[in-house]
């Protein structure tokens, strides 16, 4: 009979993700091959890069290693770079990982991970005692607690095939993940200045076609933890949105709102007439247009209207406008797109409404950042459209914010996540500044 893993097809999947769209094939399964790690090892041996999947009640721990030395002995310590994963048994099944170089110890009935220089035992998993031992510092960084007495443990390896170019890769998609991780808990630990408002309310604006609507729904699957499509996204060349949408945006892991709403409008064109109208900008920034008011191009909204919200509050207010363009098409801007633009940015500074940019569509979202995640390269700063928003609209270089929006993929990517996290953690940042104003006025 075949042997087939405890893994879900879910967890598999995340698995693969981590680990670079690689393909896992079931070396060792302690339930059949016998409770006994030098079993597990001797099916091991030679098979390359391998994850020992440990099975607990709520967790799954994971652990990449890049190879397994050829020894044949029954206790010996090896060397390897490895680091660890657990995968929360939760609908989110949000990944953590550490990357530790630390060294194995294999004896009959235990295989026990130190970290080599200090000679301390991360994680112990006993046979005998049918447990693991997880230590307090890995509890942490893996933010998992691990009940030892419970007894439900199975332990499957996999032999790793097609890992990109070992080290680096996983070296960087790691730290990718850890930095994405961090972010994550940021934007969700996020309160506005002074608590003036609980939701923030960011105002996207822009070209037909820029990436509005793709950009909530990218947000809203990096919260939901898969791909979601709520805004209706296309490519025509009229504005597929035609509502105005004030997106909430709910925390999946515990369903709570995020402290931000989205609010997408209707695209931006060049003809007098068409897409959004200048004359709803003051509107939408006061808060005077509810949620899933229809534009018309031709008709502004007056307070005539009834459902014109004639007395709207600091939290029905827009905190700050991002103005969405396509990387591409920012040195095509057509000087009448630009004067519209500019017409609306008076209304947009007028309201004194914190305002950052949104670059989408970058291809090279790999390129972006430096290596530590933290600022942009220098050579993506010196791209003409950087140069071009920076000097047309006149906002800072760290106001200018780059992402790759999920259009088409199938899979979340850490580092598509960085770039939006980031975004997101930059408006809060302008909308701080604004409300900061605000107070003192
Ligand atoms: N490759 C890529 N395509 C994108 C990105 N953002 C949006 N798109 C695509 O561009 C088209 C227009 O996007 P949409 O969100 O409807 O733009 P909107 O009119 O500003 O709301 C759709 O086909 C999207 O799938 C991105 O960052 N990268
Ligand atoms: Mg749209």
């Amino acid at each position: 009979m075949a042997v087939t893993t405890k893994l879900t097809w879910n967890e598999e999947r995340s698995f693969q993700k981590l680990l670079g769209n690689v393909s896992l094939r079931l070396l060792y399964k302690s339930s059949v091959h016998g409770e006994n790690t030098v079993e597990m090892q001797n099916r091991c041996r030679c098979q390359g890069p391998t994850v020992t999947v440990i099975y607990h009640s709520n967790n799954i721990f994971g652990i990449f290693m890049l190879g397994h030395s050829s020894e044949k002995s029954e206790s010996f310590i090896e060397p390897n770079a490895f680091f660890f994963f657990s995968l929360q048994k939760n609908e989110t099944m949000e990944m953590k990982t550490v990357v530790l170089n630390s060294t194995v110890t294999i004896s009959y009935k235990t295989l026990i991970f130190n970290i080599s220089s200090y000679d301390k035992r991360y994680l112990v998993l006993n046979f005998s005692k049918k447990c693991i031992d997880i230590a307090k510092v890995l509890e942490e960084e893996l933010r998992v607690t691990c009940d030892l007495r419970s007894t439900h443990l199975e332990c499957e390896v996999f032999r790793v095939a097609g890992i990109k170019d070992e080290g680096g890769y996983i070296n960087r998609i790691t730290r990718a993940t850890q930095h994405r991780n961090r972010l994550l808990a940021d934007v969700r630990a996020y309160s506005p200045y002074a608590d003036l408002v609980s939701e923030i309310r960011i105002l996207l604006l822009g070209p037909v076609g820029s990436g509005k609507s793709s950009f909530f729904n990218s947000v809203k699957s990096i919260f939901q933890g898969h791909l979601t499509r709520q805004a209706i996204v296309g490519s025509d060349v009229t504005s597929i949105t035609e509502q105005y949408r004030i997106y909430s945006i709910k925390d999946g892991k515990n369903g709570q709102s995020l402290p931000f709403m989205l609010c997408d409008s209707m695209g931006l064109d060049e003809r007098e007439g068409v897409g959004l109208c200048v004359d709803d900008i003051p509107h939408l920034l006061k808060g005077c247009v509810p949620d899933r008011y229809e534009f018309s191009p031709q008709k502004p909204i007056t307070p005539k209207h009834p459902t014109f919200i004639t007395s709207p509050s600091l939290k029905d207010r827009i905190h700050c406008v991002a103005y969405v363009f396509d990387i591409n098409s920012v040195d095509n801007l057509s000087s009448k797109m630009m004067a519209k633009l500019k017409q609306i940015q008076k209304e947009v500074i007028n309201c004194g409404v914190a305002q950052v940019a949104l670059l989408t569509k970058v291809n090279n979202c790999n390129e972006v950042l430096q290596d530590n995640f933290l600022k942009m390269n220098k050579t993506m700063i010196s791209q003409s459209q950087i140069q071009k928003i920076n000097k047309f609209l006149g906002i800072p270089l760290s106001r200018i914010l780059v992402v790759e929006n999920y259009a088409s993929e199938r899979e979340m990517d850490p580092l598509k996540d960085i770039l939006i996290l980031s975004a997101l953690k930059q408006m809060f940042r302008a909308v701080d500044d604004f409300l900061e104003d605000f107070l003192l006025e």
